[in-house]
């Protein structure tokens, strides 16, 4: 008996346990953190107050800058003694986010992976080789540890050296790889370099997540690695990988561990919380951390909440996966895009290989965008067709035409091996 079945509990006990923790959280925030008793005493907000979920939408929100200006521990709620592990989230630039971890944090964390694992397929003695990176980034040891909570067997090859990885796929004949979708492709192409199908390893599942990932970015996973791809989705402010999970037995949504984690979706230019199923941004507060209790915090991901029960029998709410992020919205000439949206249309296309980018310029006052996308190996029909038929569509669905759509050769485009992949590059 798996010690992490289907959580089939009802809501109105599971609302009951939020409201409890939730004044709890705001508590423990107010007593020991000065910028959050700051922020509560402005809004006008006492702890005491708190008494049910709905209270939360009465407190002040929290940003990414905050965290930046609280660089490195004005955030941190417990003493440095207490403090048993740090991680951090690299922006692209300043100061990293700092998050500390309790001995109870880390165990809270250990076992929303074991949940998110379990709910992906994975069981005790299954092997799990783990890509994410190891380091002050938490996909590595978030997932370590986790995988060791289900008393399954953790493979902690982290990142990169993916030649060794396959071979390790093939003679440890790992069950489940945990890793990026983008590496997830990579490591198929390369098998497929060493004259090895990807499709003949033993894996069933993939676990991606730290990087969005299209319905057809997910499809090419899994018909070329023979998987079922699982996304798993988190932050580092928040905890780090495990805050929602999708189930195997749906694929519908992303389960959010709502006993730790109190979900929200807000407009995200006025902060006013949205309708269930309206999409906007996804703002979280912790109900269970002791270093870095967040209250309210914009998470900058767009997704909507579907509050119905899922056919796998779990109750907590799902979210959809996440495919853009409100800063990841592109102005160009006054259209408005996402990169995702993108994606999908170059993705539709049987010629054109998993692997584009988008360099965004300007020039003599207007903005150019270049779309580079690389076609399919052993790809020998007419250019001018891909072309024609990526113009048409980008068109029809996005009422937009790159100024240049270069198509570039099969395997000659970069690829990512250690971290997160980057396609946009705007140097405007
Ligand atoms: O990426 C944690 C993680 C590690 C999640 C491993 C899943 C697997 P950060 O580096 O702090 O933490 O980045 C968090 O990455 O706000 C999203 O924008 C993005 N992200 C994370 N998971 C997903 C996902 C980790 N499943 C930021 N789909 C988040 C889309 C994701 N985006």
């Amino acid at each position: 008996m798996t010690r992490y079945p289907v959580d089939r509990r009802d809501r109105e006990s599971l609302r009951a346990l939020q409201a409890e923790r939730l004044r709890e959280t705001v508590e423990h925030a107010y007593e020991n953190v000065e910028f959050y008793r700051a922020a509560l005493d402005d809004a006008g907000v006492s702890p005491s107050e708190i008494s049910s979920v709905d209270d939360v939408r009465r407190l002040p929100m929290t940003t990414k800058e905050d965290f930046r200006d609280e660089y490195p521990d004005g955030l941190f709620a417990v003493s440095d003694d207490e403090i048993r592990r740090i991680h951090a989230s690299s922006g692209t630039t300043g100061k990293p986010k700092i998050v500390g971890y309790t001995d109870d944090d880390l165990s809270n964390w250990s076992e929303v992976v074991a949940r998110s694992l379990a709910a992906s397929g994975v069981e005790a003695g299954d092997t799990v080789q783990n890509a994410y990176g190891y380091g002050l980034f938490t996909g590595g040891l978030g997932l370590h540890y986790g995988i060791e909570e289900l008393d399954a067997t953790v493979i902690p090859i982290g990142g990169g050296q993916t030649q060794r990885q396959i071979e390790m796929l093939q003679d440890l004949d790992s069950d489940v790889l945990s890793c990026t979708p983008s590496y997830a492709l990579y490591v198929a192409e390369t098998a497929e370099e060493m004259g090895i199908d990807p499709a003949e390893l033993a894996l069933s599942t993939v676990i991606f997540g730290a990087e969005p990932c299209t319905e057809p970015m997910r499809a090419e996973i899994e018909e070329r690695l023979d998987v079922t791809g699982i996304d798993i989705y988190g932050l580092s402010e928040v905890i780090g990988p495990g805050v929602s999970n999708e189930c195997h037995e749906a694929q519908d949504g992303l389960h959010i561990w709502e006993d730790h984690f109190l979900p929200e979706v807000v407009d995200p230019a006025t902060g006013d919380p949205l309708p269930e199923g309206e999409e906007g941004e996804l703002v979280l507060t912790s109900l269970t951390k002791e270093a870095v209790p967040v209250l309210r915090y914009r998470t900058g991901d767009l997704t909507t909440l579907n509050y119905e029960r899922c056919d796998c029998g779990r109750t907590m709410v799902r979210m959809d996966n996440v495919t853009g992020r409100t800063d990841d919205l592109l102005i160009v000439r006054g259209v408005n895009l996402y990169p995702s949206e993108i994606e999908s249309v170059v993705l539709e296309l049987d010629e054109v290989a998993p692997y584009y980018r988008i360099d965004l310029d300007r020039e003599d006052e207007l903005d150019r965008m270049t779309l580079s996308v690389e076609l399919d190996d052993g790809f020998d029909g007419s250019r001018r067709d891909v072309r024609e038929s990526l113009r048409t569509r980008l068109e029809n669905v996005l009422s937009f035409t790159p100024d240049e759509l270069t198509l570039a050769e099969p395997g000659t485009l970069a690829r990512t091996e250690v971290g997160k992949v980057q396609r946009v590059f705007d140097n405007r």
